[in-house]
Order: C-alpha cells, then sequence, then structure tokens
C-alpha cells in the first residue's frame, strides 16, 4: 500500500480546511505538523460554578507546540518558503519562538529568536533550543526584542523573514480559530473572551468572524472580550507600559504590535478589553484544572478570569453562549504550575502505610 501523502484523511490540513480564505496558492508548499482542529470543550462545572449554562473552551494547547501559534507559523512559514526564504525571525515572549523554531525545523530553515531574558517559561524555550533555533536573551522586554528583530529584518547583508504577528500571514492563519468555533457550534458565540497580549490574536478572530459573517456562512459577529494582566495594561489604561509585569509571562507586553485592530476589534464588536489580576489569573489557572481537567498556561487563564468577574458581577445573562479561548498548554510552564499545586504524599511501600497516607 502506497504511503499517504499528506496525514490521515480524518485530520485535514489546516491550510486546506479553510484553503478559500487563506493566501494559499497552486506554489505554497504544502508544510504541516497537524496544527489546528482543536477541541471545543464544552465547561459543565466550571460553568455551573459561573452561573453559566453556555461556556465553551477552545483547547488550542492541543495544537502540535502547544499553543494558537501554530495555525499562523504555518501559513507564515510556508509563505517563506514559498517566496524562497532560507531564514526567519522573532521576538516573543515564549510561545512564537517554540512555534517558529518548530516549523522552521520543518522547513529547513535556520531560526533565530530574540527573548527577553529570564522571563520565558522553561517548556518553551527548551522547545526553541531542542529544534536547533539560535536563541538571544536580551537585557530587556518582549518590546525591545520586537524593535531588535524589525530592524534586524530589515538589513540587507543577512536576508531573514520577520515571522511575528505583524507579518500579515499570521493573522490570516490564526482567523481559522473563528472559523473552527463557527464551524463547532454551527453559529457564532454571543461572547468571545481572549488573553490579550501584542494583540495579534483578538485581531485575528475579528477577522474570522467577520469574514465567516460577510461569507454568509453565520448570521451575526460575537462581542469581542479581551483581557490583559493588570500589570500589563496598556490597551486599558490607554498609553504604553514600559515595565509591564506580571505572572503570565506570555502577555508581559507593554506595547502592542496590533493597538489599533484590537480597539477597533473591541468598538466594532460591541465588547470590551479589560484587565484581571495575577490572583485573578492564578485562580482561574487552578480551577480549570480542578474543575475541568484542563491544565492551560497561566496567561491563557485570562479570559476565563475575566468571564468569572463578569459573571461575579453580575453582567451575563446565564444562557449567554459564552467561549473562552485557553491559548497555550499548561506543560509549557511548570514553575508557575509547581507553586500552584499541592505537595505530594508521601509514604512507605505497602497497602497499610498508603492507607495511612490517605487518612482512610
Ligand atoms: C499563551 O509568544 O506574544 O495578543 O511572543 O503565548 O496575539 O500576543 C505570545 C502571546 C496569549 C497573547 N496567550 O496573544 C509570543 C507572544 C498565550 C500567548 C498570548 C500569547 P497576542
Amino acid at each position: 500500500m502506497a504511503a499517504p501523502s499528506g496525514p490521515p484523511a480524518l485530520r485535514p490540513r489546516l491550510m486546506d480546511r479553510y484553503r478559500r480564505f487563506l493566501p494559499v496558492t497552486d506554489s505554497t508548499p504544502s508544510l504541516t505538523l497537524g496544527e489546528g482542529a482543536t477541541p471545543l470543550v464544552r465547561a459543565s462545572r466550571l460553568g455551573a460554578t459561573l452561573g453559566l449554562s453556555n461556556l465553551y473552551l477552545k483547547i488550542e494547547g492541543q495544537n502540535p507546540t502547544g499553543s494558537f501559534k501554530d495555525r499562523g507559523m504555518v501559513v507564515a512559514v510556508s509563505k517563506a518558503a514559498e517566496a524562497g526564504a532560507a531564514a526567519i525571525v522573532c521576538a516573543s515572549t515564549g510561545n512564537t519562538s517554540a512555534s517558529a523554531a518548530a516549523y522552521g525545523a520543518a522547513a529547513g530553515m535556520e531560526v533565530i529568536v530574540v527573548l527577553p531574558k529570564g522571563q520565558i517559561a522553561v517548556g518553551k524555550l527548551l522547545q526553541a533550543l531542542m529544534a536547533g533555533a539560535r536563541v538571544v536573551a536580551i537585557d530587556g522586554n518582549f518590546d525591545e526584542a520586537l524593535g531588535i528583530v524589525r530592524a534586524l529584518a530589515e538589513q540587507d547583508d543577512h536576508p531573514v523573514t520577520l515571522v511575528n504577528s505583524v507579518n500579515p500571514f499570521r493573522i490570516e492563519g490564526q482567523k481559522t480559530a473563528a472559523f473552527e468555533v463557527c464551524d463547532d457550534l454551527g453559529c457564532a458565540p454571543d461572547i468571545l473572551a481572549i488573553p490579550v497580549g501584542n494583540a495579534g490574536n483578538i485581531s485575528a478572530y475579528w477577522q474570522g468572524f467577520r469574514e465567516y459573517a460577510d461569507a454568509g456562512l453565520v448570521d451575526r459577529t460575537p462581542r469581542m472580550w479581551g483581557f490583559q494582566a493588570a500589570g500589563a495594561a496598556p490597551l486599558v489604561v490607554g498609553h504604553r507600559v514600559d515595565h509591564p509585569d506580571t505572572i503570565a509571562t506570555a502577555i508581559r507586553i507593554g506595547d502592542p504590535a496590533s493597538w489599533t485592530k484590537a480597539i477597533d476589534a473591541r468598538d466594532r464588536s460591541g465588547g470590551r478589553i479589560d484587565a484581571v489580576s495575577d490572583d485573578e489569573i492564578l485562580a482561574a489557572y487552578r480551577a480549570l484544572a480542578r474543575q475541568e481537567g484542563i491544565f492551560c498556561e497561566p496567561a491563557s487563564a485570562a479570559s476565563v478570569a475575566g468571564v468569572t468577574r463578569a459573571a461575579a458581577a453580575g453582567e451575563l445573562e446565564s444562557d449567554a453562549l459564552i467561549v473562552c479561548v485557553l491559548t497555550g498548554h499548561g506543560l509549557k510552564d511548570p514553575t508557575t504550575a509547581e507553586r500552584q499545586a499541592a505537595s505530594v504524599i508521601e509514604a512507605g511501600a505497602s497497602v497499610g502505610a498508603v492507607s495511612v497516607a490517605l487518612g482512610w
């Protein structure tokens, strides 16, 4: 039997499934690591706690490198390959670099990532290094790293393609998550809640919902609810934050590149962009794991933290159709998990000792 030329039929390639909405041509290489088609899970127990009967979670941590970045990266790297690029570069709070490293490796490209030193979750850093990316850690934050890679990509002596979300192909790929939400629900949700850092993803979802509505595939668009961490909430305070700080390192960003697009998504959708505290983020992070069995990274829990607060304030109809995007996998950041988790119970190697340890 001949080997299949792509992934098995049950898992269509993201770029094939939504090809009519993507900048894909016959000369675009068909790169894939199996991205997209992530689960939309009904959060019954957490929903009951919050008084919400239609709360859903979009589990983007189930992408190949464990975050939503893969949707955009597969398109950006494919288009870079189509254009003949031999090298890609990005700045990152971690997930973009993990994704760029993986897709760059799969495409046979050189990958360079520039990161804020000491501010990257250990799993993400190891993903980039294992995939063979050259990792440069700067004495500065993400916003400074982005400024540096933008300048590097403009130099002529070392041709390199920038794959941060200022690369429009990233947004094109990421909008497919909105398509999947609509396809799975059979309609658009009332509210789409999402963490916001550099603001590419909220812009991508909004674009996706609008394109689906324009194509007549859904009859409305959701209200876009973005949530930033309180210590890194430039879109909420209305000005750049020079020293962003939060436990949710993925969204530790003070000067979002897609600022205008995010504000546009908020305003045109009748939505909101609010700040949630690190304590609220961590409470949602624990609740997701304990009540739903879903282990996301801290930044991802900002979406649920925001909906939790709105529910507590009585701002939500109990039957509102709400989708919270969980952008990245919990295993990426074992350090935060270790600090939030219960302790192991130690016991001797006998039934009696284990029973005693369990308090039986
Ligand atoms: C888990 O990896 O910016 O608002 O450099 O990793 O589109 O930036 C990551 C962002 C949310 C925010 N959740 O998305 C990077 C980076 C997780 C993330 C965001 C990020 P954007």
